[in-house]
């Protein structure tokens, strides 16, 4: 559809002004809220998620469109909410504590929120205890872990035993330069990616199975 595909292409290039000009139109045209999320909105995320991990695009390129796709999302929020329309599921994420990077988590954020999940960021320097708090709380459907630097990937450790041993058997997906598929299976993380587009993947597709 036309206007969905304008959406896309639109988010695309980070025009945000265009991209909530033209969900009041597919609106007016009786296009329903979760189309123009999934088909317009969703569907130019996945096509900058996929682009990216191509090395076809950068950062700042992702980050306009992502800009483009919050103002999309707050424009169409009333009317997903007035539809019923329920989220993919729920991330809670942070940077595990010690470590004070975030620019990779952001990038996570935002292509999990353009997957359609709801995000929990508890930020960076998160201690375990934090973790195993807020995972209590939130009740997500998976829960991230980021670290940067080698001496702080061993707080990964830490947060996953603490989560473990207190009965939390949400599915944890590791992520950061310094981190691992070896890695994460030394610590008995569930899942671990290397980008944040693979992250999406490997958590849509669990989700999806069970
Ligand atoms: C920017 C940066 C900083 C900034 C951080 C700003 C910020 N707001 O984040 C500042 C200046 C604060 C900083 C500080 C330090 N830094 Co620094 N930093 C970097 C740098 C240049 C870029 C990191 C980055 O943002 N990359 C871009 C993002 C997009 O990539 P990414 O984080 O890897 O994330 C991607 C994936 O890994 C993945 N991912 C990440 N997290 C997760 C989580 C999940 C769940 C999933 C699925 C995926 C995922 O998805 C992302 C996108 O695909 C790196 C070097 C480098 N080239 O990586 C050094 C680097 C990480 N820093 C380093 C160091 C040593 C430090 C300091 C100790 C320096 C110092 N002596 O003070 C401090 C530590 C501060 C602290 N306690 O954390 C070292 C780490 C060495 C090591 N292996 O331990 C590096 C590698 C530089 C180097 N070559 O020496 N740093």
């Amino acid at each position: 559809m036309k206007t969905l595909n304008d959406i896309s292409e639109q988010l695309q290039t980070g025009n945000s002004d265009e991209v909530i000009r033209l969900i009041g139109k597919a609106l007016a045209e009786k296009i329903t809220p979760a189309i123009i999320l999934n088909n317009g909105l969703i569907q130019g995320m996945d096509i900058i998620g996929k682009k990216f991990k191509a090395g076809e695009i950068f950062i700042p390129n992702v980050l306009i469109a992502a800009r483009a796709m919050n103002g999309g999302i707050e424009i169409l929020e009333p009317h997903l909410a007035a539809a019923g329309v329920e989220p993919k599921g729920k991330l809670l994420i942070g940077t595990v504590h010690g470590d004070l990077h975030n620019i990779g988590k952001t990038l996570v954020n935002i292509m999990f929120k353009g997957a359609g999940f709801k995000i929990v960021d508890l930020g960076v320097n998160v201690p375990a205890e934090k973790f195993l708090e807020a995972a209590k709380q939130e009740k997500p459907d998976v829960i991230g872990l980021s670290a940067l630097l080698t001496t702080t990937m061993l707080n990964m450790n830490t947060t996953v035993s603490l989560l473990r041993e207190n009965g939390i058997n949400i599915p944890i997906i590791i992520g950061g330069a310094p981190t691992s598929a070896q890695y994460a299976d030394s610590i008995k993380a569930d899942f671990w990616a290397q980008t944040a587009s693979d992250g999406v993947e490997m958590v849509r597709d669990y989700l999806a199975t069970t």
